[in-house]
């Protein structure tokens, strides 16, 4: 392997873009070497620009000896025929949430990683690299609040595009982050979940929002997880713990509390790209810095299926109004 790892990137979209900038311009120790997208004319306007050749498939991309190591960014139907070849041919893999789109997939996935003996994949649940969630990890488990009791998420979008967004991506695209945000802090598995779904927000049409995912630990502890997906005024991201003897939440993510006349504010994210333009670039320099030793550490095949499951029961219990159990199955010890 040369000096720099030599990344090969499948799907040039919006986060594929924005990854490969963060690769060009601000991490160190990589390289994008390869591209490839479905649609050809964007993977060339990108290549043209980072000085990368396009392949014609994800599968010639994989096998290029210029590549060291895979992107993929595509969408998540696509993730597993990236996924697979790139660890058949031994190459470390960063592939997006979510890791697959069914707990079969995701199966067969942890089953190839399995065999091969050692972990190549990372998953992109950049929250776990948050400066914030992380501080907010350090206190529960340094013992200041006592035993975590409950935890209160909140992840509000300022709008999703009309049409494109369904009910269901409101668990499967956007819960699933604090899905993963509450196994890490808490440092357990889902058990179970209902979803319930009250009044509607008028200006999301027909979209049933907002939803409250209650979910409940195998521990015991408590989770509550609001997701609005029509709240307007920005993107606003919340997590607060209750234990034993004490609280602890999430700070505002704004750096600057302005006041001014009668009043005091700050500034609301615009998107989850500026919310956590920090824990991306954190979390790819961790998969490059642990790729160019050929192994991989950021969050694993294992938490991907964890969350599909509980995704998948969360769709269940939106439709359903019931509560759905949790079934993980044995963990691997390559996951321990
Ligand atoms: P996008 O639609 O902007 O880009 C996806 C690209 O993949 C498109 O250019 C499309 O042509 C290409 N593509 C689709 N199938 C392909 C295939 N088989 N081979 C090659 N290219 C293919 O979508 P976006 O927003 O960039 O999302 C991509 C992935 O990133 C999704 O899995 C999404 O869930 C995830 N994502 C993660 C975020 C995070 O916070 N971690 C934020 C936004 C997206
Ligand atoms: C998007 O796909 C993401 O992954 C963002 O992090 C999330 O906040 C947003 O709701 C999703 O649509």
């Amino acid at each position: 392997m040369s000096d720099s790892l030599r990344i090969g990137v499948i799907g040039t979209g919006m986060i594929g873009q924005d990854h490969i900038r963060r690769i060009c311009e601000v991490l160190s120790g990589a390289v994008v070497t390869a591209v490839t997208d479905v649609d050809r004319a964007r993977a060339e306007e990108v290549a043209a620009r980072r000085g990368a050749r396009v392949f014609d498939d994800a599968a010639a991309l994989i096998a290029a000896d210029e590549v060291d190591a895979v992107l993929v960014c595509s969408w998540g139907p696509a993730h597993i025929e990236a996924v697979l070849p790139a660890l058949a041919a031994g190459k470390p893999v960063f592939v997006e949430k979510p890791l697959a789109t069914s707990q079969q997939d995701c199966r067969t996935i942890i089953d190839a990683e399995v065999a091969l003996g050692k972990r190549l994949i990372q998953v992109g649940y950049m929250r776990r690299y948050d400066a914030s969630y992380a501080a907010l990890k350090a206190t529960i488990d340094s013992g200041a609040i006592g035993a975590p009791l409950m935890y209160h998420s909140a992840h509000r979008n300022a709008s999703v595009p009309e049409g494109l967004y369904t009910d269901d991506m409101a668990v499967a695209d956007t819960m699933v982050h604090d899905i993963d945000v509450a196994r890490f802090l808490l440092d357990d598995e889902v058990a179970r979940i209902r979803v319930i779904a009250g009044r509607k927000n008028s200006i999301g049409g027909k979209l049933r929002d907002p939803i409250l995912g209650v979910m409940e630990m195998a521990g015991g502890a408590v989770v509550t997880v609001e997701v609005s997906v029509n709240i307007q005024y920005g993107y606003d991201i919340r997590g607060e713990v209750s234990g034993e003897k004490g609280t602890a939440e999430l700070a505002e993510s704004n750096r600057v509390v302005l006041k001014s006349g009668d009043s005091f504010s700050g500034r609301v994210p615009a998107d989850w790209r500026e919310r956590f333009i920090v824990a991306y670039d954190t979390e790819l320099q961790d998969f490059i810095d642990m790729a160019k030793q050929g192994r991989v550490t950021g969050p694993s095949a294992w938490d991907g299926y964890a969350i599909q499951v509980v995704s998948d029961a969360g769709i269940e219990a939106a439709s359903s109004g019931e509560i759905v159990d949790c079934v993980l199955g044995d963990k691997p010890a390559l996951y321990s």
